[in-house]
Order: C-alpha cells, then structure tokens, then sequence
C-alpha cells in the first residue's frame, strides 16, 4: 500500500521547489539491503525515514548504512512511532540527527530551507535532537489546520498500486477523538498543538478523487483515516456531504472506509453504499464488555453487534479487527470472543471479515500507550524492543504462544501482505463473484479451524491433569489432524490465488511516473514481487517440523 505520510512531503516539499524522492519498501518488495545499496549509489542532502513498531530495526539499519557511505548527509526520522521514542531512539543511535515529532509536511520543507539558506536547524518547531548527551525537545508544532491547505499527496508509486489491484489511498481527516487505551494515533497528535481530529471539506476531497480518476483512471479508493467520522452529528453530516460530493461528480468508483462502531448509522451508510461505498473497517477489538472497558473503547458490545447488523444487512462488506488477548484476559472472555468468530466463520454467508490469521492478535504496548504502563506496572516488558504476550494466567499465554506459532507457521507459506497474494484476501471489491465465494469459505473454515484449536489448547493448558504418555500421543494425532487440515485449507485459497493473483499490467502508461527514478524503483519492484510469490508458492506448511515444537510448548506447561 502507499505510505500516505511520505506522499504528502513529498509533494509538500516539491511544491516549495525542493526535490524529493521516495521508496516505499514495503510496496515495492524491497529489503533492508536493497535500500542499503539505492542509498550507498544515491545523492542527496537529507534522508528522511518513516518509522513504525515493527520497522524499527531496519530503519535504523538503513540510517546507519547512510551514516556510513555519507558521513556528512542529514538523517531525520519520522512518524508516529519515531515521535512517540525520540528519547530512546536519539540516546541509543547517534546517527540520527533528529526526529520530527510530528506532521512532517512543515517540518522538512522548513529542513530543505535551512540547508539552502543560513538558518539552524534547530530553530524548527515540532523537532528533537541532541545537544552533547542529552535530548532537547522544541516546542510543539502547530497541527496542519485546514488540511485543504496542502497540495494532494505525491503519486510516484501508482502504477506498483495498480498492479496490486489498488486501492488508491485517501486520507480525509487526521486524528482521532477515542482514547482506546492501545492506541498511539492519540499520543501522537497530542505532541503536536491543535485540535485532535480534523477534517478535509468535502469538496476538497471529492476534487482529489476526481483528479485520480481523471489522470490515472483510477476507480477504487480506500479512506485511511482512523475514524472518517468526526465527532458528533456533524461527523456523520460530514460523510453524507462525502457522499453527496461523490455523487454530483458522476464518478462511478468503489471505495473503503475505516470508522468506529458507535458511528455507524443506517442511513447515512445506505447513501454511502449508493456512491460506491463497498467495504467498512471497523476495529471492534471485543465482543466482552468487560475488556472494552479495559481497552478503554467508548463503543460498547451492543454497538459492535449493531454495527455489522447494519453493515450485513445493507450488503456493504465488513472488515474487523479484533484483540482477543490481553495480560488480564479471563476464560469467559476467551469464550466470548471466539464463540463470536465461530459464528461469523459459520454463518449461512461465507465470511472473511476477520483475516482469520489475526486470530491470535493481542494488545501491544506500544511506546506512548496506557498499554505499555499497564504492561510495566505489571512486571511484562522486559528487555527486548519487541514484547512478546504474556497473560497474567500461564494458562492463556500457552494458548496464544501455540495458536501464534500455527499461526506463524501459515504465514509463512500463505503471506497476507503486498505481492498479489494477501491483496485478493483483503481486497473484494473487484473479484469475480465466484472467486470471492471460494476464498471466503476457505477462509471461513480456516477460522472455524483456528476456534476449534484455541478452545481445544486452552483446555490442554489449563487442565491440571497430568500429560501422560498415552495423552501426549492423544494430542499429537489431534495437532497433526489440525495440521493437515490447515494445510489443506491453505492449499485451496493458494490454488484461486495462484489463478487469480495477478492483477499485473504488462505495460503501464508512462504518465504514471513522474520521473525516471520511480518507473526504475517500479521495474525493480516488479521483479522482486515476482521472485516473492514463486517462492511462496514453492514453500509448504512443514507439519512434521511444526509438531514437535508445539508439543513440547504444550508439554512444558505441565
Ligand atoms: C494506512 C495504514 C496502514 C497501511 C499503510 C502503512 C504505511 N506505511 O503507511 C497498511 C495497511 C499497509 C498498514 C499496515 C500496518 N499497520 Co498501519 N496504519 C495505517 C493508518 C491507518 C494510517 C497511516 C497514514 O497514512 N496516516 C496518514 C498520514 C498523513 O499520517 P502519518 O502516516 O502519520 O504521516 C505523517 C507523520 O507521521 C509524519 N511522518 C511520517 N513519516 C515521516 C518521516 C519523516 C522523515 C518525517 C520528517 C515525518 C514523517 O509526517 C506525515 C505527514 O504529516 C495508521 C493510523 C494512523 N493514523 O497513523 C495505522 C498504523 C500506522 N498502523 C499500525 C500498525 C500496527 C500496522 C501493522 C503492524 C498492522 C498489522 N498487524 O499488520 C502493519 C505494519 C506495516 C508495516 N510493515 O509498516 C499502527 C502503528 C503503531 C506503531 N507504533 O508503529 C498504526 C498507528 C495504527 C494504530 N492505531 O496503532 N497500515
Ligand atoms: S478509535 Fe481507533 S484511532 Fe481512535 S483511539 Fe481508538 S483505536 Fe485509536
């Protein structure tokens, strides 16, 4: 997918007359090294690094590789995770010169400006760095505000999005107004200063959509936002304006959106689907009111269950995120999440709402969250960066830890991501009926599978009876069953994708690069996608290598 946060620089920093280039490794296939070896034949005064949780290490990586081949270069990193840990980050790696600690757009065209002119850097608001062995912090930046003020985002990567079978990214608000106690969109944005959602007009963002379809062609869109809604009433007027900005430009596009659960109402979703509207992502976390509460949700079971009451019956697919595992989560609650996948995975309607692959998904701390306190007061972090699941009751860790290695197991063989492969699994909206049909019910069985196996493991693991040798070979058949079906199932869902998994275009119009550099980066990418999915089509769920590890998981527990 496009990094949303680096196009708007980009075309940021280029409306101001700087050059900028990007490379989205993620959608271009790429690894640390690749990048390593762009940067060591590149030339460039600054380089500016997005920073996620799980893309730490490589960033740092790459920074200190660029540290290395040119010692005299700016190395700035941003984003919200890099904003949330600048302390760390900036103590720990003396090769990053600064972080922003918020919306970048400002910041590194007001960068691009010092190093052109005679300003110190270090004037800029919204930016940390280190002064001798500690870090300063400036005062916060002003949050963007109106967002119509900025130029649309930077396309240079349209056509690897295109070949992937889209969508298109649009963002139409910034923020959000929850305080989901997991979450660090919050914390984020309260580093900068303004308000904590905001909004683009609609006519603003019906102008971008007609611009991507005109230029590009362009037909299928997916709204970024945390939450499309802002707060109140005028948060759902807001979305109807959207609709009706989409209906009076005779657009005939399809669309995703992402809102919260307790925002969703009948008929303002009816004329959302009426322009397109074809898939909603709504992150339920739980159908146990007791952890909503502890996740700090303000939407409540009841408006989970109401939201993809309305979503089902006006026939707009839904997409769910869930945490069904916590440090304190309890067995009622185990039971109540998993009954609830059971039955969606069962229903008359083939589903695959939930990627059952996230079926073993629990609440991270990330750096700025009431998570991570939470996990600390605890005694749960430990020393690692990456911190693995623990649950106060042994019993529950054990479930998660073997449900996540199957699961990891599939993964592996049976990749989510970019590549053409995960693509169809997240992106109905332009499968032929009755491929959608078949990967839905192979999906619905996997997570029927994956239910069976956590109730079956929980049972195992709590169970104070003693594994004897002939309940140790009990189990080990029942896992080896487990496995040869997962296998199976897998195997029929790579069978439609194998078919059906590759959108590519041979020969993509030259009006999709805005320079030589993005149609080479495409070249490339193009071929290390390739490689990834006949590779991946090559590897096969290794049941016999998997079940002595999670047996002796499940030993080890007695
Ligand atoms: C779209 C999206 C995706 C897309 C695209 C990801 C991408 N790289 O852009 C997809 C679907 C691929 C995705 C995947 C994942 N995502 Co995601 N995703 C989002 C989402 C909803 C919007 C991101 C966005 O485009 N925002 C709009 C732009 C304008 O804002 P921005 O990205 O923050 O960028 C601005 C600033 O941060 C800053 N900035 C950003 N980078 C840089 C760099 C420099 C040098 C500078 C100066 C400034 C700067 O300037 C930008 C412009 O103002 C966010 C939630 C959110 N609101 O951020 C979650 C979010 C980023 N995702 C998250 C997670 C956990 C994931 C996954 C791990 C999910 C999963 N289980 O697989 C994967 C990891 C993917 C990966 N390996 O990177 C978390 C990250 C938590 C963390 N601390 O890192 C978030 C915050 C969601 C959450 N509520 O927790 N995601
Ligand atoms: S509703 Fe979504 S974006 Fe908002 S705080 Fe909760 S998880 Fe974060």
């Amino acid at each position: 997918m496009e990094n949303t946060g680096i196009e708007y620089i980009a075309s940021y920093a280029r409306s101001r007359g700087f050059s900028v280039t990007m490379i989205n490794a993620g959608l271009h296939g790429l690894s640390p090294d690749d990048i390593i070896q762009i940067i060591r034949l590149s030339r460039y005064r600054i380089l500016g690094i997005s920073v996620l949780h799980w893309t730490i290490k490589s960033s740092i990586q790459i920074a200190q590789a660029s540290r290395r081949f040119h010692p005299d270069r700016y190395i700035i990193l941003g984003g919200i995770e890099a904003a949330l840990n600048a302390e760390y980050l900036l103590a720990n790696f003396l090769f990053v010169d600064s972080i922003c600690l918020g919306e970048g757009e400002k910041t590194v065209a007001e960068l691009l400006s010092c190093f052109s002119g005679s300003r110190d850097w270090r004037s800029i608001k919204g930016l940390a760095y280190r002064v001798g062995e500690s870090v300063v912090f400036n005062s916060p930046a002003d949050l963007i505000n109106p967002l119509d003020a900025l130029p649309f985002p930077a396309r240079d990567d349209i056509a690897s999005v295109f070949d992937l079978g889209g969508p298109i990214t649009v963002s139409t608000s910034r923020g959000c107004f929850g305080n989901c106690h997991f979450c660090p969109v919050r914390s984020f944005y309260r580093l900068s200063k303004g308000a904590s959602w905001r909004g683009r007009s609609p006519m603003s963002v019906a102008k971008e959509i007609k611009f991507l379809h005109e230029t590009y062609g362009a037909d299928l869109f997916s709204f970024i936002d945390e939450t499309v809604a802002g707060p109140g009433d005028k948060g759902m007027e807001r979305l109807r304006e959207l609709a009706a900005g989409i209906r009076d430009s005779h657009l005939n596009i399809d669309f995703f959106l992402t809102i919260r659960a307790d925002q969703i109402t009948k008929d303002g979703f009816r004329e959302l689907k009426a322009v397109g509207l074809k898939k909603v992502e709504i992150g339920i976390e739980s159908m146990a009111e007791s952890q909503l509460h502890r996740y700090g949700k303000t939407a409540q079971v009841k408006d989970n269950h109401r939201a993809l009451a309305i979503l089902d019956a006006l026939g707009i697919q839904s997409e769910i995120f869930m945490i069904p595992y916590d440090p304190e989560v309890t067995y009622s609650e185990i039971k109540k999440n998993f009954t609830f996948y059971r039955k969606r995975f069962s229903g008359k309607k083939a589903r695959y709402d939930v990627s059952p692959l996230t079926m073993a998904d629990y609440l991270y701390p990330y750096p700025g969250t009431r998570s991570r306190q939470l996990y600390e007061s605890l005694g749960l972090l430990g020393h690692d960066y990456f911190v693995p699941f623990h649950a106060l009751r042994p019993a529950v860790t054990k479930t998660q830890r073997v449900v996540g290695l199957f699961l990891a197991a599939i993964h592996q063989v049976f990749p989510m991501s970019y590549a053409g492969l995960g693509n169809l699994w997240i992106n109905s909206a332009r499968l032929p009926k009755r491929v959608y049909h078949e990967i839905c019910l192979t999906s619905a069985r996997f997570g029927k599978l994956l239910s069976d196996l956590t109730f079956w493991v929980y049972g195992i693991t709590s169970s104070s009876r003693p594994l004897t040798a002939q309940r140790k070979r009990q189990i080990s058949n029942r896992l080896g069953k487990f496995l040869a079906l997962a296998s199976k199932r897998h195997d029929q869902t790579r069978r439609i994708m194998r078919r059906y998994g590759s959108t590519e275009q041979k020969h993509p119009s030259p009006k999709l690069f805005p320079n030589h550099f993005s149609r080479q980066l495409y070249l490339y990418g193009r071929c290390k996608k390739r490689d990834f999915i006949k590779n991946s089509y090559k590897k096969t769920l290794e049941g016999d290598r998997l079940l002595p590890v999670l047996m002796s998981l499940l030993e080890n527990e007695k």
